[in-house]
């Protein structure tokens, strides 16, 4: 008797081929037969609250590992769910794959339970996006799917599993496994006369910076950005939040980037974040260099900056970085007083914001707050910290240097965190994962603190309650008028108290002498394996902007 395996099986086996990890999924009918397949299998299931909190996990999971995450939802409505986060994962650069499942094939164009087209739901925020035709062939689309999410420049893929597809039994020897060597991504090399044109730019020019995408936002990728930077005397940033250049983590890095007679763009978009290169953000004769792993964003860059685009090259971002490193030795060699100025500007921090202190009983200043944190998130250089949401959590960006840190992306979608560091937490056994993020952010996932409990995940959550949603009551201010806020309130809420209520370790914070016995026992709670929440009343403040 010939062996036989489901389709679902198969996908069971196959993602244990290409490398354990674990699946960040929520159930549904389309898919229990994978959670049957990984009865008896190495497959590790963690059981989410929302479909888009499993996206959210797997985008962490990509971006802290550089491996692709996986997220594995149902059909219809599941899908439907998870396809919004997709969009964050998309503008981090994060390489993970949604698993879908789907209505089975005979049931197409008839009217199936949950039927709707999901590869071109989710094809706008995906780098690809299809659904599977065959049984036989699972694992080679499953091969694509994690080779596409991690080549090029990184992103989410998207595979629809139909339900008849994964119940089809196959005959062993029918089955066509991957080829795992035949699915490695393929690097697309900077040549070395190219990366000696770029050297010798930066060179001559006066004031170079090189600006790096989120792909190079990972511990790993700021190393590489260092190297570049050591060796070529070019300041080098990582441009990853809708703020851009203003971004209150690279300092007065707006300050920066004026002065700049050459812009490198090392897999970063000329886009709305740079304002395209345009004055008055950027000099009217800046010279820019584009070297993209997109022939369509160099073309963007082209059409942008015409004959003030110097180079435009397509090439992957790591080789080219390293090539930059390796070829920077046969330039000439600046002085490094234009490294030292712009470095000086993107460490500035005002000098006022040392004393600052709440001007409201009950409330605390961000600034008191993230002062105080500093020294506890630097004890350990592992620290993992993820900054989610409006204006409180950009005081945290600013002031708490870490080397490993998630921010919700350059299409500032705000809600991720929670997932995102129990996500961490699973990729980080030993280091605190510490996730801040305002009041209405916190809604957006609270339940998957239950996950946390449930899966041993456990994180501390910084939170900044203004009972309000005070970046959106900002823009009212700033655009209509003091006297036209309005509709952006919510309520002091106890979300401590939710916390304990889903079985973790909560705090509430009203007063600066609270604040770090609280952070100190919440990370005690987390250490012995409770999620928890610090909930600390906030001033409505806006967003810190750093200008010199
Ligand atoms: C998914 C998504 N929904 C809505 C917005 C718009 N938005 C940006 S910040 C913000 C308010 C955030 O409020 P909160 O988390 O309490 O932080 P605060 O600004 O009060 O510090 C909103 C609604 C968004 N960027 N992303």
């Amino acid at each position: 008797m010939t062996a036989t395996l489901r389709g679902a099986d198969i996908v069971a086996q196959s993602l244990e081929l290409l490398g354990r990890r674990p699946i960040f999924t929520l159930s549904g009918n389309h898919i229990m037969s994978i959670f049957d397949a990984a009865i008896g299998s190495k497959l590790e299931l963690i059981h989410v609250r929302h479909e888009a909190a499993a996206v959210h996990m797997a985008d962490a999971w990509g971006r802290l590992t550089g491996e692709a995450g996986i997220a594995m939802v149902t059909g219809g409505p599941g899908h439907a769910n998870a396809v919004g986060a997709l969009f964050t994962a998309l503008s981090a650069e994060s390489p993970m794959v949604l698993l879908s499942g789907h209505a089975a094939t005979w049931e197409l164009g008839r009217g199936g339970f949950q039927e709707i087209r999901q590869a071109e739901m989710a094809a706008p925020v995906s780098k690809a996006s299809w659904m599977a035709r065959s049984a036989a062939s699972l694992g080679e689309d499953l091969a694509e799917a994690m080779r596409i999410a991690t080549s090029g420049r990184p992103g989410p893929v998207h595979l629809s599993l139909p339900s008849d597809i994964l119940d089809e039994t196959v005959e062993a020897n029918a089955i066509r496994w991957p080829d795992i060597a035949k699915y490695a991504p393929q690097p697309i090399a900077l040549p070395d006369a190219i990366a000696d044109a770029v050297c010798a730019e930066i060179a001559k020019a006066e004031r170079p910076v090189l600006l790096a995408g989120p792909a190079l936002s990972s511990q790993k990728g700021r190393a590489l950005l260092a190297r570049i930077e050591a060796a070529t005397g070019a300041p080098t940033a990582v441009i990853e939040s809708p703020r851009g250049a203003n971004d209150a983590t690279i300092g007065a890095f707006g300050d920066v980037v004026k002065k700049a007679d050459l812009v490198v763009l090392l897999g970063k978009a000329l886009d709305f974040t740079l304002k395209w290169a345009k004055a008055p953000a950027f000099a009217s004769d800046v010279r820019v260099i584009s070297i993209d792993p997109e022939g369509a964003l160099v073309e963007r860059a082209a059409k942008e900056k015409s004959s003030a685009l110097v180079i435009g090259c397509v090439a992957d971002t790591w080789p080219a970085g390293e090539a930059l490193v390796r070829r920077a030795a046969n330039a000439k060699r600046r002085d490094d007083a234009w490294l030292k100025q712009a470095r000086t500007l993107m460490d500035n921090r005002p000098d006022t914001w040392a004393a600052i202190k709440s001007q409201t009983p009950g409330r605390l200043h961000a600034a008191e707050v993230f002062r105080a944190l500093r020294p506890i998130v630097e004890r350990d250089p592992e620290t993992v910290l993820i900054c989610d949401g409006g204006e409180f959590s950009q005081w945290g960006q600013s002031l708490l240097p870490v080397r490993r840190r998630m921010i919700n992306s350059v299409a500032g979608s705000i809600g991720g965190s929670i997932p995102m560091a129990i996500a961490a937490r699973r990729a980080e056994s030993k280091a605190p994962v510490i996730a801040v993020m305002g009041d209405g952010t916190f809604g957006f996932h609270m339940s998957e603190f239950d996950t946390a409990v449930r899966h041993k995940l456990p994180f501390v959550a910084i939170l900044g309650n203004d009972a309000c949603w005070n970046a959106e009551s900002q823009i009212q201010k700033r655009d209509y008028g003091a006297d036209r806020m309005h509709g952006c309130d919510l309520l002091p809420t106890r979300y401590d108290q939710v916390v304990v209520a889903l079985g973790g370790h909560g705090e509430l914070v009203t007063r600066i002498e609270e604040l770090l016995p609280a952070v100190e026992r919440a990370l005690q709670a987390a250490a012995s394996g409770k999620p928890a929440c610090v909930n600390i009343m906030a001033e409505s403040i806006a967003a810190p902007v750093i200008r010199v």
